[in-house]
């Protein structure tokens, strides 16, 4: 019963542990200034606490509109460019402040940047 226990007390724990923080850095956005509608940006993802370049890494975008509570219907399309550098396409559903939620190896790392659209 302990052994159960104690393995249950480890799982708890795995599930629990915070991501690292990351550095997210736009680094261009098409068109630029973003519009409501198609865009591809470039973010330099960066571990916080040493400043290194995330690589071969999974990544998922979220664009997420903290003041409706909303995101978007089509997840971003991520492709790693190197030395950090990751592509991302989508679409802005309307115009107004986006957060760009950030997600590394499925919660390893997470960050976000905020993208003012027209
Ligand atoms: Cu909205």
């Amino acid at each position: 019963m302990a052994y159960i226990g104690s393995m249950f007390t480890l799982l708890l724990f795995a599930c629990s542990s915070e991501p690292a923080e990351l550095d997210v850095m736009l680094h261009t956005i098409d068109p630029d200034p973003p519009v409501a509608g198609d865009v591809v940006a470039t973010l330099h993802l960066s571990w916080a606490d040493d400043g290194e370049p995330v690589t071969d890494a999974e990544v998922h975008v979220t664009p997420w509109m903290t003041a409706h509570g909303h995101g978007i219907d089509t997840p971003p399309e991520v492709a790693e460019l190197g030395d950090g550098q990751y592509e991302a396409d989508f679409a802005f559903s309307m115009p107004g402040t986006w957060e760009l939620q950030v997600d590394v190896d499925d919660g390893a790392g997470q960050g976000s940047v905020e993208v003012e659209v027209e």
